[in-house]
């Protein structure tokens, strides 16, 4: 018996990239579902899952469901302590608690300007004052957690913790909106590119027949995605 983890398209669907990276870069294990998001069979694929209504979502060996992605987050550190989810320290795991928390419920000006599309790197985007103030708060945030907390790095509290993430999906943004920030964030977002999980999963959604949905597209050119394939 393990866990079943429902998602939706891994080249759009940005929770559940989190949802998929909290199992995948811990090592515990887990049955992946995709839901049909886009092809009209959502409200059937989740009603096994009932109250659930929003992806990721995932199932405990014991049936028991859990959604939501920080209440996925702290049911796992609390049934896998050895996996170190949340950094060890406790000062580094209240801050680690506090940013994916501030991720989870804020950022919207970048999140609704900017979709992840990890198929896209468009060229020539323009970003709003909005979406430039959600990114001068990232880089506040990651640089004082790095002072603070990262060590050598490349994460920010030394080794990948669950504050890593929820930002995972932000580098995605930052990666395909060709999006301004200074070198510290363009190394914290490189290291996010490159991680072999994160490549996986973006990999398994480009070959994946995908719609090309119009949520997530612009009238923009687009050029080669910035990090390794
Ligand atoms: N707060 C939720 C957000 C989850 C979410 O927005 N999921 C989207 C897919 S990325 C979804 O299920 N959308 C379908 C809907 O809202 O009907 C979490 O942390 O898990």
């Amino acid at each position: 018996m393990t866990y079943d983890l429902f998602i939706a398209d891994k080249t759009y669907s940005s929770w559940s990239l989190r949802g998929w990276l909290m199992f995948e870069n811990f090592g515990i294990p887990a049955k992946t579902h995709e839901v049909g998001l886009y092809s009209g069979t959502f409200a059937q694929d989740m009603s096994p899952l009932a109250p659930a209504r929003q992806v990721p979502v995932m199932r405990t060996p014991e049936g028991e469901v859990v959604g939501e992605t920080l209440a996925m987050a702290e049911t796992l550190h609390e049934r896998h302590p050895e996996a170190g989810l949340w950094p060890a320290d406790p000062a580094a795991r209240m801050r680690a608690r506090w940013l994916a928390s501030e991720m989870h419920a804020g950022f919207t000006a970048l999140r609704s300007a900017c979709p992840m599309n990890l198929a896209r790197a468009w060229q020539g985007f323009q970003p709003s004052q909005a979406v430039l103030n959600d990114l001068a708060r990232l880089e506040t945030i990651w640089a004082d957690a790095f002072a603070r907390f990262g060590g050598d790095g490349p994460w920010l509290f030394g080794r990948y913790s669950l504050a890593d993430v929820f930002f995972a999906p932000v580098a995605g943004r930052v990666a395909g909106y060709g999006l301004p920030v200074g070198p510290q964030a363009a190394a914290y977002v490189a290291a996010h590119l490159a991680d072999p999980a994160f490549r996986r999963w973006r990999a398994e959604g480009l070959a994946q027949p995908y719609v090309e949905h119009p949520d997530y597209m612009l009238d923009l050119p687009h050029g080669d995605w910035p990090g390794p394939a």
